[in-house]
Formats: C-alpha cells, sequence, structure tokens
C-alpha cells in the first residue's frame, strides 16, 4: 500500500488514538477536550503540548483532560478547521495563513521578507499586530490564546534543483499550504504552486506530483522530508506560527478558574516550543546535511525585489487595508 493510502485509510477508519497522559486522577475528568495538530509526534509542539496536558489535568485536580490528536490523525488542517468550528474537537493549532480562509486578516504575520528576525517577531506578534489578528479570530467565533506557537522561518527544498535567486522559481512546481496569501506570493515569483494540505505533502513529493515544498528547518527534519528533497535552499522567505484556537462554546463552558489555569498553561508551553525550535533551527543544518540534503543561501534580496515589482505588497496592503498594514510596517519598516 502507498503511504497515501494508508493516510487515508486511517483517518476513514477513525482508528485515531490521542496521547496517552500520565495521571493518577481515578475519576473521570469533568471535561474532556480533544486537541488536534497536524504535526509528527517528534515536533516540539507535541513534546511541549504533553507535558502542557499533563500539568492542566494536575493543576484541576482531574478536571480537565486534554486530549491530545497529532500528526493529522483527525484530518487535514481543512478537515480540522471544520470539525472545530462544529465543535468535533475543542482545540486546534492552525498557521494564521491557512485560518485567513475564515479570518482574511490572519495572514498579515506571513507577508514575504516582512521580519528580518524573531525579535521583531515576537515583539509583533506578542504586542499590537498579534492583538489585532486575535480580534479578527474572537469575531469569527474562535478563541485564540495570547501566545502563538512558532512554526518558523521557511525555505524551499527541492528535488531537482538549488534556488538561489527569484528566477530559480520560474515554473517551478512547488506545493504551499492551502492559502490565498502563499499562492499569491508564489504567482509574484512566477512559480507554479499548487495548494495541498501538510497531510499530503510527503506523498505529493515522493510522486513527484510537486517539485519542491517550502517548511522551517524543524518540519523538514522531523516530518522527514529529507527522504524526498535533495536541496535545500535558505530563504527566510517568510515567518509562519500557529495560533493555538479554541472551540468558543467549548471554552464559554469552562468556569472561570479553570479557564486560568488552561490558558497560564498552553501560553507557557507555546514560550517553551518557540525555545526548542529556535534551538532546532539552528542546528538542523548540520544534521540534515549529514542525512545528504544539500544546502545553499539563497539571495534574499532578489526575492524582495521580485515581489515588490510584482506589486505583490501594495495588492496585500489594499487586502488588509491601511490600519492593519501599519501595524505590521511597525514592525517590519516599510514594505509598500
Ligand atoms: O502545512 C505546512 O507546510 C505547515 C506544517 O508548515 C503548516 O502547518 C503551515
Amino acid at each position: 500500500m502507498q503511504r497515501r493510502t494508508v493516510i487515508k485509510a486511517g483517518v476513514v477508519g477513525a482508528v485515531a488514538t490521542a496521547l496517552p497522559l500520565r495521571s493518577s486522577f481515578a475519576q473521570k475528568a469533568e471535561f474532556t477536550y480533544k486537541y488536534a495538530n497536524n504535526l509528527p509526534l517528534t515536533h516540539p509542539m507535541n513534546a511541549r503540548a504533553r507535558e502542557m496536558a499533563e500539568s492542566i489535568l494536575g493543576e484541576t485536580k482531574g478536571r480537565v483532560e486534554i486530549q491530545i490528536f497529532p500528526n493529522n490523525q483527525l484530518g487535514s488542517d481543512t478537515d480540522m478547521l471544520s470539525q472545530l468550528r462544529a465543535g468535533g474537537i475543542e482545540f486546534f493549532t492552525l498557521s494564521g495563513l491557512i485560518l485567513s480562509t475564515l479570518v482574511p486578516a490572519a495572514s498579515i504575520t506571513g507577508i514575504g521578507f516582512a521580519f528580518p528576525n524573531y525579535d521583531a517577531v515576537w515583539k509583533a506578534l506578542d504586542g499590537e499586530l498579534g492583538a489585532y489578528v486575535r480580534e479578527q479570530i474572537a469575531k469569527a467565533n474562535l478563541i485564540a490564546m495570547d501566545r502563538i506557537w512558532d512554526n518558523g522561518f521557511r525555505q524551499i527544498t527541492s528535488s531537482t534543483k538549488p534556488i538561489t535567486t527569484a528566477d530559480d522559481l520560474r515554473g517551478f512546481k512547488i506545493r504551499v499550504p492551502v492559502s490565498p496569501l502563499w499562492t499569491s506570493m508564489f504567482k509574484a515569483f512566477e512559480a507554479a504552486p499548487a495548494s495541498i494540505n501538510f497531510s499530503e505533502v510527503y506523498s505529493a513529493l515522493q510522486t513527484k506530483i510537486v517539485d519542491g515544498q517550502e517548511n522551517p528547518l524543524a518540519i523538514i527534519a522531523t516530518a522527514k522530508l529529507f527522504e524526498v528533497q535533495k536541496f535545500c535552499s535558505l530563504t527566510n522567505h517568510m515567518w509562519d506560527g500557529f495560533w493555538f484556537l479554541g472551540n468558543r462554546r467549548a471554552w464559554d463552558r469552562l468556569p472561570a478558574d479553570l479557564q486560568k489555569v488552561v490558558a497560564q498553561n498552553v501560553n507557557d508551553a507555546g514560550m517553551k516550543e518557540r525555545a526548542d525550535v529556535a534551538a532546532l533551527n539552528a542546528t538542523l543544518t548540520k544534521e540534515l546535511s549529514e542525512k545528504g540534503m544539500v544546502f545553499n543561501q539563497a539571495r534574499s534580496d532578489t526575492f524582495r525585489d521580485k515581489l515588490r515589482k510584482a506589486g505583490f505588497y501594495d495588492e496585500w496592503k489594499g487586502k488588509y487595508g491601511a490600519e492593519a498594514w501599519a501595524l505590521l510596517e511597525r514592525a517590519s519598516g516599510k514594505l509598500a
């Protein structure tokens, strides 16, 4: 059986099982909430989520149990977003860019080359820009925890060639996540982007439906994309993070004291996950090289120029509106 078939069978056969938690509580929890995500067990997101769920169980004396369903066990991001809205799952971590299919403003943090480094990212996301996006998320009847979790600065991988300048992307078949901003950005590069959920990325690369994809090093490593990709071009073309989202009705069912314990632990876990991902991204070039990936430093200036010339920044400024764009530019400097 192909990997793709196995993944599908897993979802259809409803064999998903939550990560086991250490618990000394004999009673069934008063609130048993499902938290689903799209990342492998080995990614820091899931290690920190597990600690988080254990401390929530302990601090609420067994009243709140968070069951973790990693690795797209409950379906693709698109599926999980529907489940979150319907209340089939209570919590879900999702890239702001994919969330923009529901909350258009949420993709603003992924604008190409907006943030020069992590200091600028956290200043904006833990500050006014993050607060603005969370307000827009609240209008869609979802809650977003204060601290966004890190995905990282994204790099381009390929099975065919290294990408050094923007011209190398011309006609390049590249997978992008399901989000208008991603498609727009890679069209501005004159690439041939295909929207594919992360649950299908490994098999799409393996079967050469696309020649490349883009993701932070921590994902290239933990999702084993190096098995099906040869080149990794360090473009740092955008930053991406995961909002820790909750279903509004499920959240409102929790008494205030329990909400406080849950929010505190989720935000603390997010801060630890940020540190883990930063550490990984600093060391993974070596580890992935040893696994056979060939790295090159891309010429970021050529990519940025191309976006500017294609009218990418002007177009998105118009979509987000002046207020949101001003908040972004306070962190990024002038873009359009
Ligand atoms: O889908 C992706 O590429 C990933 C894992 O980075 C996101 O969740 C946006």
